[in-house]
């Protein structure tokens, strides 16, 4: 019998919960996961891999309807991943009344619904609405396959992935079988760092840090050390992200690391600097290089 094997895209509105699905699928933390919308900057692969086959999914920056620059490239990633791909994973949060920006995302989905399943997620919360979020998809993109969700608690996901299972094409697997992810370690810890950072200044400071990798190396004990700044657009931000005698920081580089012993066979150690790079979120060149 020949394998099956899919790319799989997860698109959705900005915190619908694709990066905590996609973990949840995968079994494991591929991609990073915060409050804040618009966590995912990249398109993160994470690989699935069962005795009938492979599926690689392709987790999306969220589709914002907004005409900036940096939004504008985000919503180029998931056109891309949407072009590309066997099959697309629609997340829908069931606790948020679709609007127009669910509108304009359906819309954008019409054209690839026959390789589509929407998944209407988020049903373990208690402003839940899975009942809205299904007529909304009865009228915006009828036929569409649905099932309800929690990311969060696993409930429906085994279901899901069977679906996609039985949907997948058949064809090679694309990555070894032992891979979970394509990601670089670098990557990875550059991410972790940045997941922190969006959870302890999420209020003050909204998406103004880029993590800028320095440099990395094995330390005589194995461990592997790794030397980034974190850089903000102004000098009054940098105060916010060091904090009261240097905690925040602090707080962001021990949980980091704490998470990274989960993933990596060695210790990181994480070397943190701030620097102040004056309007970095305009300088296309970079906006190209960190969201590719
Ligand atoms: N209650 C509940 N919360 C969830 C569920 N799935 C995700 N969340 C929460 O929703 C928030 C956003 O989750 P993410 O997985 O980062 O969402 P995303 O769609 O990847 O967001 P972007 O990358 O910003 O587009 C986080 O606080 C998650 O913990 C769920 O099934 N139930
Ligand atoms: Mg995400």
């Amino acid at each position: 019998m020949q394998s099956k094997s899919a790319f799989v895209a997860v698109v959705g509105r900005p915190s619908s919960g694709k990066s905590t699905l996609m973990n949840a699928l995968c079994g494991q933390k591929v991609s990073i996961v915060s409050p804040v919308p618009q966590t995912t900057k990249n398109t993160i692969r994470g690989i699935v891999n069962r005795p009938e086959g492979q599926l690689v999914f392709l987790d999306t920056p969220g589709i914002h309807d907004s005409g900036q620059r940096l939004n504008q490239r985000l919503r180029d990633l998931a056109r891309e991943a949407l072009g590309e791909a066997d099959l697309v994973l629609y997340v829908l949060d069931s606790t948020r009344a679709p609007g127009r920006e669910e509108q304009a995302i359906a819309a954008l989905l019409a054209p690839y619904a026959a390789k589509a399943v929407a998944a209407v997620n988020k049903t373990d919360a208690e402003s839940a609405d899975p009942g809205r979020a299904r007529a909304f998809l009865t009228e915006s993109l009828p036929g569409l396959e649905a099932l309800d969700i929690s990311a969060l608690t696993g409930t429906g996901t085994p279901e899901l992935l069977a679906r996609l299972y039985e949907r997948a094409p058949e064809g090679p697997a694309w990555y070894p079988e032992e891979y979970y992810t394509d990601q670089e370690p670098v990557f990875r810890i550059a991410e972790m760092v940045r997941e922190k950072v969006l959870l302890h200044t999420r209020e003050e400071l909204p998406h103004a840090v880029y993590v800028d990798y320095r440099d990395s190396g094995r330390r005589e004990d194995g461990a592997l050390v790794y030397e980034a700044d974190l850089v903000v657009e102004r000098e009054s931000q940098k105060g916010i992200l060091i904090g009261a005698k240097g905690s925040t920081i602090r707080r962001i580089r021990e949980e980091a690391e704490r998470d990274l012993a989960d993933i990596f066979p060695y210790a990181v150690v994480l070397s943190l600097r701030v620097r102040v790079q004056p309007d970095w979120k305009k300088d296309e060149k970079l906006i190209r290089k960190l969201y590719y």
